[in-house]
């Protein structure tokens, strides 16, 4: 019997595939529209690394659900790219001299190279890579229709910075608080930056979550990045200071008469003018230490407060009494208006400070223990007037009435969604295309002077002032302006990671187009887009992003639907197993083995280890490489392993039993299609079993249920097993529903049955309902609950006829002795229990 010959298939189906280019796609007006669907995979980051089992993982699902929908009669596009401006290259060449361009396009095609290895029906005619020019001429014209709209401005702004690399680092690139490169503590340096009015979407990016399809968690994660509440601004007068007034945001005005002191933050402006000079020189030390932390340090909940007395009081309007005005880093400039009324008998943070600095708490809502804890929850008002008795929702509302009456406050909808700091002082990203000129201003480059290409450089250290590598270009930085002609200098900063990816799924459409990003017909035949599957890490960001700009070209009439992607699936991540000591330190899986089954030691020291489940990791040398599977057990092994592993949402580790199990599978089946041929029509059992499984993964498939659709097949294959023939017409339904999971092995098995085409667009099997059904059941014979003795029959046999067959089984009445008979069960079907 021949082992199955995967490499030589299936390097002889993807040259087939690629030369015929079967999964090229078209805009077929003759297909109704919903027939046409549009699946997307969140495109990879062409890292040095190559690719890992995690890329393939989603990419599979929506390639056996695209190959399954094209066999059912379906227009599919999926499409495949690279997002491929970013960090890693442009440090390898800070590190190296080697342009990052030439990085990049060589791990891109290494990418390529092990994508193809898998068997994808891409459309590659469409492929995109976002740091091409012809990519981002497009990227740029959409930023410039950001500019035009109002929506990117320029903003002095703090970077996080290396005071010791010179440089501006990016969030990802600040390890608690330190230079990932040279491991000094990083400060905060102002700038001038551009930015993206986000905020102006804050409330139709909330709504939009009511109208699509994605999971509650996803959205939930996106509400609370947008963080809408709903309070009231409430303004206080500052004694001995009659000019000024304190605004606070506060989404609890009904705690009023619990507030016993205010907070402003350390970058508010009232600091200055209101400080008393006793106190000048503590606020001023204070403000110096604040400058140089995180807006996350500052808030966490458990750090210790801090803060300085500012001399100066406010008054409380509802009650005239006069209360501390402190600064505290704890109040955030950035959030409402960067002061606030602290209520430390019911608000956490305000009561570990007020406990901290000896400051009067006072209840106004009953029903905790404020001398042990803030007291957060709902309760009748106590000590506040007006309010007393009554509930926190009436409260507010009453509160509100009497500040907007006195004229000193009103209702206020704040959110925690800031605008976009959108632009790096990098070389390796799209130039932002903007003239600064002396006379008119910042000006736009004209769209038909778009790309605006990235020049070369000498160096691609970052220049020590803070700017982009791109400001030490002289011949590049000096230009003219568009407008009047006045010599003139180019914006150097370049855009961050995420600009290319707010539009690929748009250029898809139309990748080749020179005279707009995307034709509208064609964004109107295939928007929006029906299923995006990728990791959770891109459930806030890279989706607001691409939600809001896809907003924008919507209100700007160059797409038809304001919400890009109606439904989202978030792929599971892959872990791998590592081995714990006692102490919890984690052994490399290369120095473990494994003594009898499920007991593992470390080699060297010969401590028992706890098998835990870990993210792959390079140091515990537990990474798996799709190269190596494929090279050991084939690409359609691996396709159907990462989506037999379990439901494609959840996280499960990778083994290498598992591997095996669904080769040994595929081997199955290449070995029954070498069965003799039968004569004849199949048996009933063996139809009734095709039908169920045709049945199962059809169901399956259309609802990205892979696994189970598998270990259907697997079912199927063993009944034919035991047939040990094969039943021809039979057997060809069963090559076409294996199709989009093992499709390089089903075209090689299509090609025996003797077509001479791709199967990629046959006719999906269809089944009989009645034939599912099966003829006989197995039900058991119970006394007493245990099981004695069982009988085949048909499925809808009656309940007397039940009991009368389990009467008179000869091993019931023998071990019934001739008892008296209290009772009989009968569950037709399945059970006949007597009791006895
Ligand atoms: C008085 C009060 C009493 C508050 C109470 C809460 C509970 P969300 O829901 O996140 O919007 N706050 C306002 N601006 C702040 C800033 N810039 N930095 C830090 N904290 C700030 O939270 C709004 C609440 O957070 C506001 O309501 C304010 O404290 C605080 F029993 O005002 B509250
Ligand atoms: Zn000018």
């Amino acid at each position: 019997m021949s082992k199955y010959p995967f490499g030589d298939i299936e390097k002889k189906w993807q040259t087939y595939w690629e030369e015929n280019k079967t999964f090229k796609v078209t805009e077929d007006p003759s297909v109704p529209k919903d027939k046409r669907v549009y699946l997307l995979d969140m495109f990879p980051y062409p890292s040095g690394a190559g690719l890992h089992v995690g890329h393939p993982e989603g990419y599979t699902a929506t390639d056996i659900y695209g190959r399954y929908l094209l066999m059912n009669g379906y227009n599919v596009l999926h499409p495949m790219g690279f997002d491929s401006f970013g960090l890693p290259a442009e440090n390898y060449a800070i590190k190296t001299g080697t342009h990052p361009k030439v990085t990049t396009e060589a791990n891109i095609a290494h990418f390529i190279k092990q994508i193809k290895s898998i068997g994808f029906a891409y459309d590659w005619d469409r492929m995109v890579q976002t740091h091409t020019p012809e990519y981002y001429r497009w990227t740029q014209w959409i930023f410039l229709q950001l500019y035009k709209e109002g929506l990117a401005y320029e903003k002095e702004a703090p970077i996080n910075w290396c005071p010791d690399c010179k440089t501006g680092l990016a969030n990802e690139e600040v390890k608690d608080g330190r230079c990932e490169r040279c491991d000094t503590e990083v400060t905060r340096k102002n700038l001038k930056q551009w930015m993206l009015r986000i905020t102006e979407y804050s409330e139709e990016l909330l709504e939009g979550l009511n109208r699509i399809d994605w999971s509650d968690s996803l959205k939930a994660m996106q509400t609370n990045w947008i963080g809408r509440s709903e309070g009231a601004n409430v303004r206080f007068s500052v004694a001995n200071h009659s000019e000024e007034c304190i605004e606070v945001y506060t989404t609890r005005p009904d705690t009023l008469f619990g507030a016993t002191y205010m907070v402003l933050a350390p970058e508010h402006n009232l600091v200055e003018k209101i400080t008393t000079p006793d106190q000048k020189a503590a606020v001023q030390k204070y403000q110096e230490t604040a400058a140089k932390k995180s807006d996350l340090e500052r808030t966490e909940l458990n750090k210790d407060k801090s803060g300085v007395f500012t001399g100066a009081y406010a008054i409380n309007p509802v009650n005239g009494k006069e209360i501390p005005i402190w600064v505290a880093d704890y109040v955030l400039i950035s959030y409402g208006t960067g002061a606030i009324m602290a209520v430390p008998a019911h608000d956490d943070r305000d009561w570990e400070f007020a406990t901290a600095f000896n400051i009067p708490i006072i209840e106004v809502l009953q029903g905790g223990d404020i001398t042990q804890e803030a007291f957060t929850e709902d309760g009748p008002h106590v000590n506040s007037d007006f309010l007393n008795g009554l509930g926190k929702e009436e409260a507010i509302s009453t509160m509100i009435s009497w500040l907007e009456d006195k004229g000193i406050g009103e209702k206020k909808i704040n959110y925690k969604l800031r605008d976009w700091l959108f632009c790096r002082q990098r070389y390796w990203g799209e130039p932002i295309p903007l003239v600064h000129c002396p006379h008119c201003g910042i000006v736009p480059v004209p769209e038909d002077q778009l790309p605006l290409t990235l020049p070369e450089v000498d160096s691609y250290a970052p220049s020590g002032t803070g700017e982009s590598p791109l400001a030490g270009i002289d011949a590049w930085v000096n230009t003219t302006c568009p407008t009047c002609g006045a010599a003139s200098k180019r914006e150097t900063n370049t855009m961050p990671q995420w600009a290319g990816s707010c539009w690929y799924y748009l250029r898809y459409l139309d990748p080749h187009n020179t005279e707009v990003f995307a034709d509208k017909e064609k964004v109107d035949y295939w928007m929006p887009v029906d299923l995006y599957v990728g990791g959770v890490e891109h459930a806030v960001l890279h989706l607001l992003y691409a939600r809001f700009w896809h907003k924008v070209l919507y209100k700007l009439g160059l797409v038809s639907e304001d919400e890009p992607f109606t439904r989202l699936v978030n792929q599971g991540l892959i872990t791998s197993f590592a081995y714990q000591r006692k102490n919890k330190s984690l052994v490399p899986v290369d120095e473990v083995e494994e003594r009898e089954t499920g007991v593992f030691v470390e080699t060297e020291t010969g401590e028992e280890l706890t098998q835990v489940v870990t993210k792959m990791s390079k140091s515990l040398k537990n990474v798996i490489n799709p190269d190596d599977i494929i090279r050991d057990f084939g690409a359609d092994s691996l396709r159907l392993y990462e989506m037999f592993m379990g439901p494609l949402q959840v996280s499960k580790p990778w083994t290498t039993r598992g591997i095996q199990g669904v080769h040994r599978f595929l081997d199955r089946v290449w070995r029954a299609s070498e069965f003799p041929e039968a004569h004849g029509s199949a048996p009933g059992n063996i139809v009734r079993s095709l039908h169920q499984t045709i049945k199962k993964v059809t169901e399956n498939t259309a609802n990205l249920e892979c696994n189970t659709a598998i270990s259907q097949m697997m079912i199927h294959i063993n009944e034919l097993f035991q047939a040990k023939k094969l039943y021809k017409k039979e057997w060809s339904d069963f090559v076409l529903i294996l199709a989009p999971y093992a499709p390089h092995l089903a075209e090689e098995l299509w090609e025996k049955l003797g077509n001479n085409t791709s199967l990629a667009h046959e006719t999906w099997p269809a089944y009989k309902e009645e034939l599912t059904k099966d003829t006989t059941v197995t039900v058991v014979f119970q006394i007493n609950g245990k099981v004695k003795s069982k009988a085949e029959v048909s499925p809808d046999l009656s309940k007397d006829d039940l009991e009368k067959l389990a009467m008179s089984d000869e091993k019931m009445i023998q071990q019934i002795q001739g008892k008296p008979i209290r009772k009989v069960i009968v569950v037709p079907g399945k059970i006949v229990n007597v009791v006895v």
